[in-house]
């Protein structure tokens, strides 16, 4: 008989799974959960956010998105133990309370769901959006070069068979456009932009498109090293910090410094185990000690905003 793959924590899920899991996760913590569509991929598929958080008027939020990048799998991997470590540890452990009490979360599990799947069914190094380019045979732009910050000015491609194509202009992929939609009609509310890739163990901030510094440099490199010292108290995995620029390449059109000139000055791109022994093609056995350590930086980095 047939039956649909079941979802877990500790392996990787297919779009499918992920898609039930977050009908079911809201269904089931319907007073710390809502799930809502924020838009749809470029062939058809629902664009799932999940809103995390005890309802309270006037409450400041945190941004967090997984799967900008197919290939990179532990990323949805970690926006799901997230979400499972909230529904779990709300009123026990009291961090992570207070956050929930005090701040919204909205989490994007996976951005560029048609890039996942075709990880899935045709071919697992896939990086970009499936999106069709006129004039050429190639398919797909890269989603991290599609934002409007320095677009297309510095390591990037403007040719569609590149893996790093900016694509047409600035937001020309519907998942795209509808995370920097949803960001801006929220950009009151929203003080902290976390985007999750892999892989290298950096955890990076603005800028990545100009070697200028942040208007709060010295503020982002001293939560950037505290969320680090977090991260490797549990397992001793060492992360790298800094601008994105000089700490991995420059690169325009990243959503970490576009939501930074938006006005949201906690913007974060974590860049998750390992260092290249596996790459993107990290072990299942690696999911949850990758999680439970990267789950101590981001709730460093929550409590730092709830603070601030
Ligand atoms: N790395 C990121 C990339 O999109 C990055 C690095 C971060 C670039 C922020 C620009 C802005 O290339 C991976 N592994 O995707
Ligand atoms: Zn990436």
């Amino acid at each position: 008989k047939v039956r649909t793959a079941s979802h877990g924590y500790e392996k990787y899920n297919n779009w499918d799974t992920i898609a039930a899991w977050t009908a079911d996760i809201a269904a089931q913590n319907p007073d710390l959960v809502s799930r809502s569509v924020i838009g749809e991929t470029y062939e058809g598929r629902p664009m799932y956010l999940l809103k995390m958080g005890k309802s309270a008027p006037n409450k400041k939020a945190i941004f967090m998105d997984c799967g900008f990048h197919a290939r990179e799998w532990i990323s949805p991997a970690f926006c799901q133990w997230f979400v499972k470590e909230a529904v779990e540890t709300y009123g026990k452990d009291p961090v992570m309370t207070t956050l929930l009490d005090k701040l919204d979360f909205y989490i994007l599990p996976v951005v560029n769901i048609d890039g996942y799947v075709y990880t899935w069914t045709n071919d697992r190094m896939w990086r970009k959006t499936r999106s069709k380019n006129a004039g050429s045979v190639c398919i797909g732009t890269d989603p991290n070069r599609n934002f409007d910050a320095g677009w297309c000015t510095t390591g990037a491609s403007k040719s569609p068979c590149a893996s790093t194509y900016c694509g047409s202009a600035p937001e020309s992929e519907k998942e795209t456009k509808a995370l920097a939609d949803f960001i801006r009609e929220h950009r009151s509310t929203i003080k902290a932009y976390l985007t999750i890739h892999s892989y290298s163990q950096l955890l990076l901030f603005p800028y990545s498109y100009t070697y200028d510094l942040p208007s709060n440099y010295q503020e982002l490199n001293s939560i950037a090293k505290a969320a680090s010292k977090e991260l490797a108290s549990l397992h001793n995995t060492k992360y790298t910090y800094g601008p994105g620029a000089t700490t991995i390449y420059p690169a325009a059109g990243g959503s970490d410094d576009w939501a930074y000139d938006l006005g949201i000055k906690y913007a974060f791109t974590f860049e998750l185990r390992d260092t290249g022994r596996h790459g993107f093609l990290l072990p299942e056995s690696q999911i949850k000690p990758t999680c439970e350590e990267t789950l101590l930086a981001v709730k460093y980095i929550a409590n730092y905003v709830l603070e601030h």
